[in-house]
């Protein structure tokens, strides 16, 4: 009998062929967390800790069992007893600790951290509810609490247990852990998450994710925040934020000195990442327990601190960038609040004619990026647009202070989730052409010789259509809707914001839906599918998943369109749909206002897969558009630095594109009488109303160019030659994204830890 048919033996007196999926998962996880014994802790001198409040880690059977080489072995077990990986991680709950990119991102650098061979383990909360669940009820969308902590995980708890001292009162913390293997390495890191010991879970009102706000001693943990709309909410992130660098800072402490270090000495055992500006408070944290309990005097203390952090900053946008009344973090802190106090006279005084960089503003509100830049050694843009709108623009005042400070680190996503887990027919067909090399230093340039292959183009058609047809069946499975196999796959997958445009493509959809009805009939049928979460407090973004589950419907009645045309608001987006998403995709959206996305990296996920990109230069697609060359993606739309000064200038004025009748004709179709007979009236006419009078994200000012593109674009579908041309060459320049070269990169230039190899990936 083999290992695992011997210990399903042994734990549940059961042969295979009887056991339930859910046991069969129970059994996995208790297996890998035995093996874990076999893997030792890295625990070279210097570490890294990266500190996020988000860790997008998704499931995490499947992509264990491949890091650890177990997969196929499993995988021909449990095909004994006709079943697969992939059906027995059904039953394991899918942990949504993050909201979007950047907590998505967090988790692509643990896995590719930990099979570099670098010392680097994440620090973060146990959220016991994680970022909520999506429900589609009436053409709304409806947030319920999502308890993935109610059955088995991967959650162990440790030893360790911490004090934070709040203003009034101290809560304690226990430490839990989940292991991260590497891809073929024998060292193990871990995922550090910290929770309250007085957590309640009783204190939510049933069915909703409404809690008391004001009781911190039992509602620290129970959720991750999907925005901070109101005072009492901004209150309360605070005091989760002051919790979970408390004890992060305590940790890293204790750590090193196990390491040898005798803390003045701190910089030389522990770099910090700190993942935008959520963990900014461990700046001041770190300071008071370097001059409360350990005795070391406040110069020397700010000195330590300033070799220790690196900071990165994940968006340009105003409401994400963090600033904190003094009298919250007062109430949070004192001991805090008089440490920053303390470090912005520093800046002022050594600084006084940048005003813009200080700490605490005439409305005696906290920066806490400017704090973290002042007070790190390292600030980073996460793509080259990005960082160069930092540099120029957003930062510049910085870039002035501290020549060099600034520097880029390109997103990535990890290839053993994105493509050898989800698609692993596309992966065997690199083996076959390229070798199997790829998958350890992820070049895959050598596949562009076949960008003109006939057989290879085939096997592309067939590998795609056969993921489409898987996720027909996923998306059967989750809402019980039908998709046509044979249509073209048109993807926007991505929280639900107006700075990313999911309206403008709605209004593409009003005229497609009227083109053909005025008879001109796509050749291949379209589907057009979307999938995010708007956050609850986000009125305009409710309303354009509204927007878009009407015009959804008023295809799928109209006889004369739906042949032709569908549209599928995906329920609950996340990271398990998006791995049946991606595979199946011919055309991935990423139509962000330029200057917005900061990066993006469902773009580089999508590529890696096979789709074409349509496009605005933003973010990373600048990089995309720079390694396949303008012939191999759909670039449309205002540039970046066009924006930037219209935004200066206030010179964007919706109302003018509005009165052009064409475009008016589109916008005008969500007050239409067809739109208003199947929506809410309110939602709809505010939506038209903002995009008239407002459309701050300026969906107008490109949706011409948009159009005229998509057609484009539908059009070379038909020449499957030439399609399937750009989609070898798109495939080909991918490797650049693999997360293990992003790893790379802040290793060479931030971290400077031991790794066991680097991967270089020039463009
Ligand atoms: C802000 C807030 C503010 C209120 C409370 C919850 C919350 C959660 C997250 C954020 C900031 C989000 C920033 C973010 O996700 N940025 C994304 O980072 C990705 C990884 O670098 C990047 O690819 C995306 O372009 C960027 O939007």
């Amino acid at each position: 009998m083999s290992k695992f048919a011997n210990l399903v033996n042994e734990k549940y007196g059961k042969s295979l062929d009887q056991m339930t999926d859910q046991e069969l998962y129970q059994a996995l996880l208790e297996l890998i967390k035995d093996k874990a014994n076999d893997y030792p802790l890295n625990n070279s001198k210097k570490k890294l800790y990266y500190v996020s409040a988000e860790f997008l880690i998704g499931k995490l059977l499947s992509n264990n069992l491949l890091n650890l080489g177990l997969y196929d072995e499993i995988e021909a077990e449990l095909q004994s007893v006709e079943k697969t990986i992939a059906q027995v991680e059904e039953a394991e709950s899918e942990p949504s600790l993050g909201n979007g990119g950047l907590g998505r991102l967090a988790a692509c650098f643990l896995d590719s951290i930990a099979t570099l061979g670098i010392n680097g383990d994440g620090v973060g909360l146990n959220y016991h509810f994680g970022l909520f669940q999506q429900l589609l009820v009436h053409r709304e969308q409806h947030a319920v609490p999502d308890s993935w902590l109610d059955q088995d995980t991967w959650v162990k708890r440790s030893q360790k247990t911490y004090d934070v001292p709040f203003a009034n009162f101290t809560l304690s913390s226990t430490l839990y852990d989940i292991d991260v293997f590497g891809y073929g390495n024998k060292k193990r890191n871990r995922l550090r998450l910290f929770d309250l010991d007085s957590i309640n879970s009783k204190i939510i009102e049933y069915g909703s994710i409404n809690f008391d706000k004001q009781n911190i001693a039992e509602n620290l943990t129970l959720f991750l925040y999907p925005d901070d709309s109101d005072a009492e909410g901004k209150l309360l992130r605070i005091f989760q934020q002051y919790f979970m660098v408390s004890n992060a800072a305590q940790l890293i402490i204790d750590e090193a000195i196990e390491r040898g270090s005798n803390v003045h000495d701190l910089a030389d055992y522990a770099v910090v990442q700190i993942n935008d500006t959520h963990p900014a408070l461990i700046i001041p944290e770190f300071i008071r327990l370097f001059t409360q309990e350990y005795n070391i005097g406040i110069d020397e203390a700010v000195e330590i601190v300033k070799n220790t952090i690196a900071f990165t900053n994940h968006t340009i946008l105003a409401e994400a960038l963090e600033k904190w009344p003094m009298g919250a973090l007062e109430r949070v802190s004192p001991d805090i609040a008089y440490i920053i106090r303390d470090l912005d006279k520093r800046v002022r005084k050594a600084h006084p004619d940048a005003p813009g960089g200080f700490i605490i503003d005439d409305h005696g509100q906290a920066h806490m990026a400017n704090m973290s830049i002042h007070y790190g050694f390292s600030v980073n843009g996460v793509a080259a647009l990005h960082t160069e709108i930092l540099r120029d623009t957003e930062l510049k005042e910085f870039e002035d202070l501290y020549p060099g400070r600034i520097n880029n680190k390109t997103n990535g996503i990890t290839f053993r989730r994105w493509i050898m887990n989800s698609n692993k027919a596309l992966s065997s067909l690199l083996d076959e052409k390229i070798g199997e090399e790829w998958r350890v230093n992820h070049d895959l340039t050598a596949f562009e010789k076949y960008a003109d292959d006939k057989d290879v183009h085939a096997a592309l058609a067939e590998i795609k259509a056969h993921d489409k047809l898987k996720l027909k069946e996923h998306l059967l499975h989750r809402q019980a809707v039908v998709i046509n196999e044979n249509s073209i796959i048109d993807v926007q997958i991505k929280r639900i914001h107006e700075y990313k445009r999911q309206q403008m493509l709605a209004l593409y959809i009003v005229h497609k839906y009227m083109d053909i009805k005025k008879g001109n009939t796509p050749k291949t049928p379209i589907t057009i599918l979307f999938g995010g979460k708007a956050a609850p407090a986000y009125i305009i973004a409710q309303d354009i998943i509204h927007f878009i589950m009407v015009m959804s419907e008023i295809i799928a009645k109209d006889p004369a369109v739906s042949p032709y045309l569908q549209v599928v608001m995906v329920e609950n987006y996340n990271v398990t749909a998006a791995e049946y998403l991606i595979p199946a995709t011919d055309i991935s959206e990423q139509i962000s206002l330029a200057s917005k996305e900061a990066s993006g990296t469902g773009n580089m996920k999508f590529m890696l897969n096979g789709a074409l990109t349509v496009a605005t230069v933003d973010g990373a697609n600048r990089e995309i558009a720079e390694l396949v060359g303008e012939d191999n993606i759909y670039l449309f739309g205002k540039q970046a630095d066009e924006i930037v000064e219209l935004y200066e200038t206030s010179g964007y004025n919706a109302y003018e594109y509005y009165n052009d009748p064409k475009l008016r004709s589109l916008v005008d179709f969500i007050i239409s009488d067809k739109a208003i007979a199947i929506g809410n009236r309110e939602r709809l006419y505010r939506l038209h109303n903002d995009i008239v009078n407002k459309d701050y994200f300026m969906a107008l000012i490109d949706l011409e160019e948009f159009i005229e593109v998509k057609e484009k674009m539908y059009e070379d579908y038909e020449d499957q030659d030439l399609w399937m041309t750009k989609v070898v060459k798109n495939i080909a320049h991918a490797g650049f994204f693999s997360s293990d070269r992003t790893i790379s990169d802040y290793n060479r230039d931030i971290w400077h830890l031991e790794a066991d190899y680097e991967v270089v990936i020039d463009k």
